[in-house]
């Protein structure tokens, strides 16, 4: 049976009155389009980040199906996860049993893959995650592989930036994120790291991804005289924790993690996001010409620079159609049973070597991205504090 799920697409709305499909697509019966799933935070506490990332899925949807990559051309049905792992579980069974995706781009958070991504194992459904960075991910399953780097890659990356800054710095303050296994994956890299470099922990302070107010735990750490804090969380508690360490009269150094890569921190911490580091798995300032294609493109599309969550969605899409068009020279994509098909598709993505905007990319045999160029980036905010920019540390 041929998909008519054109309101799973829509943002918002509801399944209600959607033509139900059978879920099976045999041999003998062709399918018109190549569905593949993209399961985001559209809404909730995460929400920021999934925009972005659905903002690179869009260019690739675009893009791809320009190309003619796949025959038939690929669809991509979304589904809002929310941020909590219920509704990343509801999402991927939706995408599984309703929408029969090939493959799923998702979730948005490591602590949703946890509990989404084995549903996708049992049913044979290959995940690639374009923004999970826990360690542990791709060891969930045989079909589930990522795009972004893990925090043991790429985090050290910015203590070691920090000490080329002052390699004075000696009494460090750790701030986490406890209800967040990203965020408690993070913070143990970093505090390896820190104690690696020779630097001590005066203290580890935690508070949760609702948070807001920070005043105790920002309080009792400048109490201990640091010279540099290192924030392991999420946008909007990490943007206030930076905003409250400035009003309490901190003056060193701050490390975000992967969760203060975005521009949407700077609403938050505005004029007190200046000067933070953050390592980057994407610079769009990367000069390959496959980056600067894509970047024109997502520019021409979506009138913005492209993100690291942009670019590193646009990828995990890449993968999949690049894998789905390897797959076509030798096989009827349209008639090819789809439990089959999401076999193969699996097997043949953790083969492949892709030209991306993140650089040269491909897998380990575990599913874990290799990577080769990581960035530091330096909060710069214009002086009417509400813009910025990320500078590139050389
Ligand atoms: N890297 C984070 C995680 O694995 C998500 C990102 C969107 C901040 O949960």
């Amino acid at each position: 049976t041929v998909q008519h799920l054109s309101c799973l697409v829509l943002l918002g709305t509801t399944l209600w009155g959607c033509s139900q499909s059978q879920g099976t697509s045999s041999a003998g019966n062709s399918a018109s389009e190549l569905p593949i799933g993209v399961a985001l935070a559209l809404t909730g506490n995460a929400s920021l980040y999934g925009q972005e990332s659905l903002n690179g899925i869009k260019v690739a949807e675009t893009r791809f199906n320009a190309q003619k990559l796949t025959t038939p051309p690929i669809r991509m049905v979304i589904q809002d996860t929310g941020s909590d792992e219920a509704g990343a579980v509801n999402a991927f069974q939706t995408l599984i049993n309703q929408a029969n995706v090939l493959g799923i781009i998702g979730p948005t958070l490591s602590q949703q893959a946890f509990s989404a991504d084995p549903i996708a194992e049992r049913a044979g459904v290959p995940v690639v995650a374009p923004s999970n960075t826990a360690v542990g991910i791709p060891e969930i399953g045989l079909f589930i592989s990522r795009v972004s780097a893990p925090v043991s890659v790429v985090a050290p990356a910015a203590i070691k930036a920090a000490l080329k800054l002052n390699p004075q710095l000696k009494r460090v303050a750790v701030f986490y994120a406890q209800d967040d296994a990203f965020s408690r994956s993070e913070t143990e890299i970093f505090q390896k790291t820190l104690k690696a470099q020779g630097l001590e922990i005066v203290t580890v302070q935690k508070g949760q991804t609702t948070d807001t107010d920070f005043q105790s735990q920002v309080s009792n750490a400048l109490r201990l005289n640091p010279d540099l804090v290192v924030i392991s969380g999420l946008a909007a508690d990490g943007g206030n924790l930076i905003r409250q360490l400035r009003e309490l009269n901190y003056k060193g150094l701050i490390i975000g993690g992967n969760g203060v890569n975005t521009v949407n921190l700077f609403p938050v911490c505005r004029a007190a996001c200046d000067g933070v580091l953050v390592a980057q798995a994407y610079s769009p300032e990367n000069p390959s010409p496959t980056n600067q294609t894509f970047r024109q493109a997502f520019e021409a599309q979506l009138q913005q620079v492209p993100s690291q969550f942009s670019a590193q969605a646009y990828t995990a899409a890449q993968v999949l159609v690049e894998s789905l068009n390897a797959l076509g020279k030798t096989n009827d994509l349209a008639t090819m049973p789809r439990g089959e098909l999401r076999q193969k598709l699996n097997q043949q993505l953790l083969q492949g070597t892709y030209d991306t905007p993140l650089g040269e990319i491909k897998f380990t045999p575990n599913g874990d991205v290799i990577q080769r160029q990581f960035y530091v980036g330096q909060i710069q905010m214009n002086p009417d504090g509400n813009s910025g920019k990320f500078a590139l540390l050389q």
